[in-house]
């Protein structure tokens, strides 16, 4: 039959082919798998066979065309590793490695840690918190009036226009926290970001970094609050020479203000200090009892003293830096100028 020898010798040329290239095998595909193929003439070819012999027809017709797609695959699998074996001959084993690029840390993670780190040797321990927090803790515990502008939705990140739920102002709510779930004598420094409703600028940010320090024990005195903030200047600047100046906190009482002095013996000191040879630090104060009693800490049987510091000033000071928005681009030719990876 001239139909069944037709299928055979398409099946004999499929087995018979052996493109040698990619223009080849794409003129395979066509002839025999594309849209026009040879063997879909075939299969009309049906007509023309005798009825007991159409079903061994069709049979050997699907035959034809499993060949083809078998041996497609397969042609297309020996042509790819073979340009992979072309391009390996190409690889030059004795070329150089490509340089690793070491990252280095953010100028902000450093001047923390190197602030922390100071805290730390004198037995202050670290306390995390989330940036997410309650009025209650925020606010309440810190002994915040009703009324003070800080709680302003204009002032404040609330989520959801709700009332109870907002982006942390500072990192106190963390020292909150653990006065309600720990017993004095307590000794925290919270490092961590803080959200306020700010127009970003050159000197002001709607996001920025706090630590705040707490001592919480019978007979602490503003004496120890002195003595612990000389320690801490002599650590930071090279000199325990400071100065307080009385200050306001709602949550502290009473307040003040820490100077260090830096002299004004060169311009960049003159010129930090606005002329006078002190640059302001920190705000610190003794824990106002109503806050501690807030926190189910018995006022009358302990007292405490705690400060708090903005690091993007420090920062900006430290490495000379004149726009606050440059530490949150993540433009590496800006970070890449510290070198540290501590
Ligand atoms: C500033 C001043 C301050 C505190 C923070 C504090 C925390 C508790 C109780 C009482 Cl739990 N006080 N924190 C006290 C005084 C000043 O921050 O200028 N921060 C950037």
């Amino acid at each position: 039959m001239d139909s069944f020898a037709n299928v055979k010798r398409i099946i004999e040329e499929i087995a018979a082919a052996s493109p040698k290239s990619k223009e080849e095998l794409e003129q395979f595909r066509i002839q025999y798998l594309g849209s026009k193929n040879v063997i879909k003439p075939l299969m009309g070819e049906i007509r023309n066979v005798p009825n007991e012999q159409k079903k061994e027809y069709g049979q050997l017709v699907n035959e034809a065309k499993d060949a083809a797609e078998c041996k497609f695959a397969e042609l297309q699998e020996a042509l790819e590793s073979a340009s992979d074996d072309a391009s390996f001959d190409l690889l030059d084993l004795t070329r150089p490695g490509e340089p690793l690029e070491l990252g280095s840390r953010h100028p902000i993670a450093t001047t923390m840690n190197r602030i922390v780190g100071i805290f730390q040797r004198m037995g202050f321990a670290i306390a995390e918190g989330p940036d997410i927090e309650d009025d209650w803790h925020n606010f309440t515990a810190m002994n915040t009036p009703e009324d003070h502008p800080a709680r302003d939705m204009q002032d404040t990140f609330y989520l959801l226009n709700s009332t109870e739920m907002l982006l942390r102002t500072h990192t106190s709510p963390v020292q909150a926290r653990v006065m309600t779930s720990q017993k004095p004598p307590i000794r925290i420094i919270a490092p961590g970001r803080v959200y306020r409703n700010e127009t970003i600028s050159a000197r002001s940010h709607a996001q920025f970094h706090q630590i705040e320090g707490l001592y919480v024990d019978e007979g602490v005195s503003f004496a120890d609050l002195k003595q612990t903030l000389m320690y801490f200047a002599q650590e930071m600047f090279g000199t325990p020479k400071i100065r307080l100046r009385p200050s306001f906190f709602p949550f502290t009482e009473p307040s003040a203000e820490m100077d260090v002095w830096i002299g004004m013996d060169n311009e960049k000191n003159y010129r930090l200090s606005k002329g006078t040879g002190w640059l302001e630090i920190l705000g610190c104060g003794m824990v106002d009892p109503q806050v501690l009693e807030n926190c189910g800490i018995d006022s009358t049987k302990y007292s405490g003293f705690a400060f708090g510091m903005g690091i993007e000033r420090q920062a900006m000071r430290l490495y000379d830096i004149h726009d606050i928005r440059l530490f949150f681009e993540n433009d590496v030719r800006f970070l890449g100028q510290f070198g540290s990876v501590v």
